[in-house]
């Protein structure tokens, strides 16, 4: 049962639709820990470096300018599975195809307009979190309610 971290950012469209409290409460009513925490305009180099494996899509422009739009939240999500999880939190890339009660499956329509990304592999969260995240912005600290959701 290894501890990994996941990568979640709520998209210009989520902060702009006001869904900001409404996607974070998903990931903390689950039982995650969150490790960090920032709204943040995104300059382009770094959403290029992101989303570097998509580079040669058709759609790589504007899914920078989409995530260049505006502010993002930024968060690093700490727990046992939380990369696998945090992605059937969140539902397919296209939201006409996510389930209901996933985020994008409730919240959205359109893939390019999909209001989270998650990291999809350990190894992509820890790049991730690393990318967007500078050392002192994350908190090392134990969840009051640890006992109750671990046994
Ligand atoms: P996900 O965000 O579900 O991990 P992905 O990594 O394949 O999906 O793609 C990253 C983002 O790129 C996705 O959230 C929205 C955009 N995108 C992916 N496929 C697309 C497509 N066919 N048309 C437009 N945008 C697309
Ligand atoms: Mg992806």
């Amino acid at each position: 049962e290894d501890v990994e971290v996941s990568y979640i950012m709520i998209k210009p469209d989520g902060v702009q639709r006001g869904l900001v409290g409404e996607i974070i409460s998903r990931f903390e009513k689950k039982g995650f820990l969150l490790k960090g925490l920032k709204l943040f305009q995104c300059p382009k180099d770094l959403a290029e470096e992101h989303y570097k494996d998509l580079k040669d899509k058709s759609f790589f422009p504007k899914l920078i300018d989409y995530i260049t739009s505006g502010p993002v939240v930024c968060m690093a999500w700490e727990g046992v599975g939380v990369v696998a999880s945090a992605r059937k939190l969140i539902g397919a890339t296209n939201p006409l195809q996510a389930e209901p009660g996933t985020i994008r499956g409730d919240l959205a329509v359109q893939t390019g307009r999909n209001v989270v990304h998650g990291s999809d592999s350990p190894d992509n969260g820890q790049r991730e979190i690393a990318l967007w995240f500078k050392e002192g912005e994350l908190c090392q600290w134990v969840s009051a309610q640890a006992s109750w959701l671990r046994e």
